[in-house]
């Protein structure tokens, strides 16, 4: 039985983000499903892990933890040695990939979660439907937050540089679900942010966590 435990729903983008975390480092894990529907988020044991009731929560051994991009980063760090390098041991490399993964959580992440919850989760998970005057509203915030990335992406290959990092994966689960909604006209009308999408989404990590999502 692997020690990395997460418990979560592999639909859910913050699960997502440490399963694929964890793929990049081709690390064993456990994946305990919790089953949104019948609320388990919000009752015990689930509860017990993360307080604020929501998935993913972590466990490594002893060490117990919940929020999605804490937990990539004790991943990151932890198994620094292991395949793909997703943070750096140069402070200066390391500040600004830390000033890229501020902007995927404070910048991008708003507009793209509110969009992934209007296009993706409302239709298609939860029966709803999408509400036009708050997809208008938060494809004009993604719009701009993207113009940004595209210039950073015209001059850097990545976002924190000339590789791949914790920064770009971070945001690969909403792009994943925005590119199957007509937010992907945001992503692919800019050439270098649509290479760059083409790129991380083609990774053998990604591909992988995507494929969890279709087992029985
Ligand atoms: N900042 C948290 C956000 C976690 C989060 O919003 N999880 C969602 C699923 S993607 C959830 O549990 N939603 C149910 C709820 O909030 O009740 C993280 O990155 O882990």
């Amino acid at each position: 039985m692997a020690c990395l435990k997460v418990h979560g729903s592999v639909f859910s983008t913050a699960v997502l983000r440490v399963i694929t975390c964890l793929n990049e480092k081709d690390l064993e894990f456990e994946l305990v499903p919790i089953n949104m529907a019948a609320k388990e988020h919000k009752k015990e044991p689930f509860i017990s892990l993360n307080p604020f009731g929501q998935v993913p929560a972590f466990e490594d051994g002893d060490l117990k933890l919940f929020e999605s991009r804490a937990i990539t980063k004790y991943i990151a760090y932890e198994y620094k040695e292991k395949v793909t390098q997703l943070i750096s041991m140069d402070s200066k490399k390391m500040a600004i990939l830390a000033q890229w993964l501020e902007v995927e959580a404070h910048q991008y992440d708003p507009a793209a979660s509110k969009l992934t919850f209007e296009l993706v989760i409302k239709p298609l998970m939860l029966g709803l439907t999408s509400d036009g005057a708050v997809v208008e509203e938060y494809e004009g915030k993604l719009a701009k937050v993207l113009d940004v990335y595209e210039a950073r992406l015209a001059e850097s290959k990545y976002l924190a540089g000339d590789c791949f990092s914790l920064a770009d994966l971070h945001h690969l689960p909403s792009i994943n679900y925005l590119m199957g909604t007509q937010a992907k006209k945001l992503f692919e009308s800019r050439p270098h942010v649509s290479a760059w999408c083409t790129d991380i989404l083609a990774r053998p990590a990604w591909t992988k966590t995507l494929a969890m999502q279709k087992k029985p």
